[in-house]
């Protein structure tokens, strides 16, 4: 694919998805053309060109977007959950028949490759299922009583409007995650995403708000496209969200939480990961090579599950490493777009830029460069965004391994015994997702102990990134807090009322109290 071709398929994508030159990126009930000035021009990171510009929001349009899902949310209700679950159900569906044109726009936007951008949108087609499903199990408990001729209970209701910030490298997955299963449970949701996944957000809402309006659904969820350091701390600032679902930086994290916190409010938190990877004597060899590289460099690192170190058993060290290198150097980075192309470009040219910092940062530190992956120019390309991946041998005291940087850079250390794998996996300040390539039985037992990985998502003989969204999804430490996507991560979307109901023809007290009056 040459420049040209790649031009060619710009007009088209943005043709088959309704984009216009200038688009409307706030949505409450239809497109909302803005009164604000503030535009954001969308720029591909496969060609470094133009995708079309759209509007952001000024606080007016935010507080008309809020008060009108506090409205939708009262007759939301009166739709029966199963019911509800039928017309997510229905988005599904239409998100499947839109596969292709909303994969493409993916990869316009976001520079995954053919495969990733679909991936991407798969993702939402499984969680709607699954909400579907979902919408007929918010199962609640009945306990005993120690009250004579009373009822104990819990019933689950939903909580109202929520907001959800969301980051450019899953410009809608993540934020379907949070969305269909926040709808079934009863509320409206408010999207902001990341203005780099802006086109993505809109080419979303249109399919979803058609699907909605041929259903006859109220019109459950809201888009304000808008600054991060305006709508985002407006969102994280306003009371009328009940909850505040934010994947993005830990720095950034910090300061919504702070923020949604002095206001008692709920947060899921899914910020920085810096995922490791433990290959053992014990490894099928070929699968720790395949589950390792498409850690480390699918969606060109830019993933919060990304392998970012991997922890290497010294009786296998040299061979591993050996043909880790020679999967460096070869694996075809290009036009995503392109057949065979396994990593595309980064998202932008800061990302390039903070990607060279780190190299000569690791550098510094002591980092010895395995495979020293330099920025290129891809022919027809030549302003996208493009690095070869970089490979480096590394100790754990160096600064650098413990921070993420989020662009394809894999750190190597050599381990003598489990123990010291896992206290190396363990000893940084993040808690997203782990692995463990092993076929011995107590290695694998003991990274799943609390003797073991300290992650929200633990891996055995597989990826750290690709997780399938039947789990919950979320981390620990400074990974942040709650869970998204399946298992019962929908209780964060709802609230909890313990329920005693006394059908006797007395009053009995708990604990045995006597209150005569
Ligand atoms: C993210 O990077 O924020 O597990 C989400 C994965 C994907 C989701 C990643 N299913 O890699």
């Amino acid at each position: 694919m040459s420049g040209d071709e790649f031009s060619s398929f710009r007009e088209e994508t943005l043709k088959k998805n309704g984009i216009k030159n200038l688009e409307n990126g706030i949505f409450y009930g239809t497109f909302i053309e803005p009164k604000a000035e503030d535009k954001y021009t969308s720029i591909s990171p496969v060609d470094g060109h133009r995708n079309s510009e759209f509007t952001l929001a000024d606080r007016t349009e935010y507080d008309n977007a809020v008060k009108y899902l506090e409205e939708v949310f009262e007759k939301w209700n009166e739709v029966t959950p199963p019911k509800r679950g039928d017309i997510i159900r229905a988005i599904g569906d239409s998100l499947s028949k839109n596969k292709s044109k909303l994969g493409a726009l993916v990869s316009l936007e976001a520079g995954k490759t053919v495969a990733e951008g679909e991936g991407e949108i798969q993702e939402m087609i499984d969680i709607a299922y699954f909400a579907s499903g979902l919408s007929r199990q918010l199962y609640g408990l009945t306990m005993t009583s120690e009250r004579k001729e009373h009822r104990m209970m819990e019933i689950w209701n939903p909580i109202g409007t929520i907001g959800v910030i969301s980051a450019f490298n899953f410009p809608s997955a993540v934020w379907s995650w949070n969305a269909f299963i926040a709808a079934v449970c009863g509320n409206t949701v408010l999207w902001k995403p990341s203005t780099k996944g802006g086109l993505v957000s809109i080419g979303v809402m249109k399919v979803i708000s058609e699907t909605l309006n041929e259903l006859g659904s109220p019109q459950i969820f809201a888009l304000v496209n808008g600054k991060g350091g305006e709508v985002g701390d407006w969102m994280a600032e306003d009371g009328r969200l009940k909850l505040i679902s934010f994947t993005g930086s830990t720095a950034t994290g910090k300061r919504v939480n702070e923020k949604v916190a002095k206001r008692l409010g709920r947060t899921i938190l899914e910020l920085g990961g810096n995922n490791c990877a433990i290959v053992s004597r014990h490894a099928n060899m070929e699968i720790a090579l395949k589950g390792v590289a498409f850690g480390a460099l699918a969606t060109t690192g830019q993933r919060c599950t990304s392998t970012r170190r991997v922890l290497v058993d010294e009786a296998i060290y040299d061979e591993f490493v050996k043909r880790l290198k020679n999967i460096y150097e070869n694996i075809p980075v290009g036009n995503p777009r392109k057949d065979g192309i396994l990593v595309g470009p980064l998202i932008d040219e800061q990302a390039v830029k903070k990607y060279n910092e780190a190299l000569e940062v690791a550098s510094a530190q002591g980092g010895k460069i395995i495979v020293h992956g330099k920025p290129i120019k891809i022919k027809g390309l030549e302003n996208g965004f493009y690095v070869r991946p970089s490979l480096i041998e590394a100790k754990p005291e160096m600064e650098i391994t413990k921070v993420e940087t989020f662009a394809p850079i894999l750190y190597v250390f050599k381990y003598r015994t489990i123990e010291e794998a896992i206290s190396i996996h363990n000893s940084v300040p993040q808690g997203l997702s782990s692995s463990i390539f092993t076929e011995n039985l107590r290695e694998e037992e003991k990274f799943l102990s609390f003797a073991g990985s300290d992650c929200g998502i633990v891996n055995v003989n597989t990826s750290t990134a690709g997780a399938e969204i039947g789990g919950a999804f979320g981390g620990e430490k400074e990974t942040g807090s709650g869970r998204e996507s399946g298992s019962d991560a929908w209780k964060l979307y709802m609230r909890r009322q313990t329920v005693t109901v006394n059908y006797g023809k007395d009053i009995p007290l708990s604990q045995g109290v006597k209150f005569e009056v």
